[in-house]
């Protein structure tokens, strides 16, 4: 199957009410053990990654990163029975999104969510303009990524409001949302007992219809976890949104789902299993390939709770 635009994805999960992951990458391993992942499940899947990302992979140039994942992730996909398609996630500087859409991106996040809402319009119309005519589709965010505390009122300027997501998504003409509901970046979501505001994501759905997206959404594996530090890691108090309510906010419209924690513990648990057990092995090939073989479960598991499985 080709290398894909996000939309041709990202469309189908909306009407068919199922949500496909975004994988984050940072280089060949994990790209690797996604698609593994994804073709043993006969699913679509989105891989993406950040401006870090591309600045590691290019040594600093954007536009030699960019193009190197473009190749990557294409060459591969060329050979799969599987939609997969390439995104850029939090583009904030320009010279990062034009490198992405230059190199052959098929979607490209513009995240001025920090900047006042009026602002954050405009900027993500003229991105969309631009992106629209090289035939790149766009995310945009809404709202502030934090986790829902105590204090409503701080919560209510942090969580997307649904009237101005139905004026963003008119204005702009983006294609996909990202609305704050209530999750963070990471593996320390929630000081208390997870909760998202799915009432409102399920009003930004009625509102805009398009494709809703979902970040922060690591559901931070404790078998992963006790794995890791069973083998050294010391990861205290982490924890992520459970998949019962993960599933909820796919049925409130969420349609991707931004998963980099995850594999980052996943991978971890692996690698650190075998440098432990095996203390005189040095082939990169046998301890980077045992983590990828952590990260493939972890996606297969996430393709089949989010109802990605047998979609491709
Ligand atoms: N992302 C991943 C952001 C990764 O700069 P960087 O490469 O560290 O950025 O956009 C997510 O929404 C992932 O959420 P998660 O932490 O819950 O996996
Ligand atoms: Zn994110």
């Amino acid at each position: 199957m080709p290398y894909v635009n996000t939309k041709v994805i990202l469309d189908k999960a909306n009407k068919e009410y199922y949500a496909v992951p975004a994988f984050n990458i940072n280089n060949l391993e994990f790209l690797q053990a996604i698609l593994d992942g994804a073709v043993a499940e006969n699913a679509p899947v989105i891989i993406e990654t950040s401006e870090g990302a591309i600045k590691y992979a290019g040594n600093g140039d954007p536009y030699l990163g960019a193009e190197i994942f473009v190749e990557m992730v294409r060459r591969y996909a060329e050979r799969l029975p599987i939609p997969v398609s390439l995104h850029l996630d939090h583009g904030k500087r320009l010279e990062y999104i034009m490198a992405a859409i230059k190199a052959g991106y098929g979607s490209v996040m513009i995240d001025a969510s920090d900047k006042p809402f009026e602002e954050n319009m405009a900027i993500t119309k003229k991105i969309v303009e631009i992106a629209h005519a090289a035939g790149v589709s766009v995310e945009a965010e809404l709202g502030t990524l934090a986790g829902i505390e105590d204090n409503v009122q701080s919560a209510e300027s942090i969580l997307v409001n649904p009237e101005e997501a139905e004026q963003f998504v008119k204005e702009t003409g983006v294609d996909f949302l990202a609305p704050a509901i209530g999750t963070s970046h990471g593996a320390f979501k929630f000081k208390g007992e997870p909760k998202l505001d799915i009432e409102r994501l399920k009003e930004v759905k009625k509102r805009t219809g398009i494709p809703l997206v979902l970040h922060g959404a690591s559901s931070v594996p404790q078998d992963m976890v006790e794995l890791a530090n069973r083998y050294g890691a010391k990861l205290e108090g982490v924890k992520g949104v459970p998949s019962d309510l993960l599933v909820e906010t796919v049925k409130g419209g969420i349609n991707k789902v931004n998963t980099d924690t995850d594999l980052r513990i996943s991978f971890l648990a692996g690698l650190r299993k075998y440098l432990v057990e095996n203390p005189a092995q040095f082939d990169p090939r046998k301890y980077l390939g045992e983590g990828k073989k952590y990260v493939t479960e972890v996606v297969r598991a996430r393709l089949r709770l989010l109802g990605a499985s047998g979609k491709a």
